[in-house]
């Protein structure tokens, strides 16, 4: 349920049940899951593409999966949450390489806000972001209230939320939700070209880079400047840190390794 595909130095992961519009079963859960850890930890892999399949991006939850622990008597969604999405946010937010999300087509509930975990977001035009929780009976998960309420401010994050109105890729891009809308035609090409310079970019300073923006907003400007201080000693420690001082000097392009 999930294509793995290794370019250069960049994995593409493809989330592969276009019939039901790439929506979460456990086994989509799990092979994703799986394919995360394993760019994590395989040095050759130094930035992350995720889309989907065919049409759509990701519709959330599979909703027509009989799971009784989502649709008996007392289900307990709560556990749902924390057994697979929680994770899974989670895992992008804390991956220290970047992950780009290349959305090709709808994204809706669950599947909208895993691609607002990633972290530079790229959306076809002809895709839409779709809080569709409210129309389930639901409230939005997978950290969309969060991500919403940040970005956007809490007037459209709740008219979103509550609506469950689609927002187009180019709405999301001019409200600061995403970081671009592009043609259709060209999404991976444009998804691959950023991916592609981040994976010959320095990347144990961009896991730190993703550190520190993470943590902006929660911190007071003091314990900002803190982590700023701690973070920097560790990328001035680093290889590339001192290839790119080198390469600037020399004034000829830097050859990171990512150490
Ligand atoms: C689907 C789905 C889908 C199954 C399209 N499941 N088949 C966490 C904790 C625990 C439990 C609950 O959930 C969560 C998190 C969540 O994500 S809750 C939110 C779940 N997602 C939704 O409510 C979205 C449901 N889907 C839609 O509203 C529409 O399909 C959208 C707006 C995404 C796309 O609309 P269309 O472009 O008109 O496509 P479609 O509706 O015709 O869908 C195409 C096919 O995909 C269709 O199957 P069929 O056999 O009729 O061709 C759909 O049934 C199937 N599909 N989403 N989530």
């Amino acid at each position: 349920s999930v294509l793995v595909e290794q370019r250069g130095n960049v994995a593409i992961i493809t989330l592969n049940r276009p019939d039901k519009l790439n929506s979460f079963n456990e086994v989509q859960h799990a092979a994703l899951r799986a394919a995360l850890d394993r760019c994590a930890d395989d040095e050759a892999c130094r930035a992350i593409i995720l889309t989907g399949a065919g049409r759509g991006f990701c519709a959330g939850q599979d909703l027509s999966d009989r799971d009784p622990a989502m649709l008996g008597e007392a289900p307990d969604l709560g556990r749902t949450l924390e057994t697979f999405y929680n994770p899974l946010v989670r895992q992008l937010r804390a991956l220290p390489k970047p992950v780009v999300c290349a959305v090709n087509g709808v994204a809706a509930g669950a599947g909208a806000n895993i691609a607002l975990a990633c972290d530079i977001v790229l959306a076809a035009r002809s895709a839409k972001f779709i809080q569709a929780f409210s129309k389930i009976g639901l409230v939005p998960d997978s950290g969309g209230t969060w991500f919403l309420t940040r970005h956007l401010g809490e007037a459209r994050a709740k008219a979103l939320a509550l609506t469950g109105d689609a927002l187009s890729a180019e709405t999301a891009a001019e409200w600061g939700l995403i970081w671009r809308a592009v043609d259709d035609a060209v999404l991976m090409e444009e998804a691959l070209a950023i991916a592609g310079r981040l994976a010959d970019g320095p990347t144990h300073a961009y896991g730190l880079i993703k550190q520190a923006i993470q943590a902006a907003s929660g911190n007071t400007l003091d314990a900002q400047l803190d982590l700023e201080r701690d973070l920097q000693r560790e990328a001035g420690r680093s290889d590339d840190y001192r290839e790119g001082v080198s390469a600037f000097l020399e004034k000829r392009p830097p050859r990171f390794t990512g150490l």
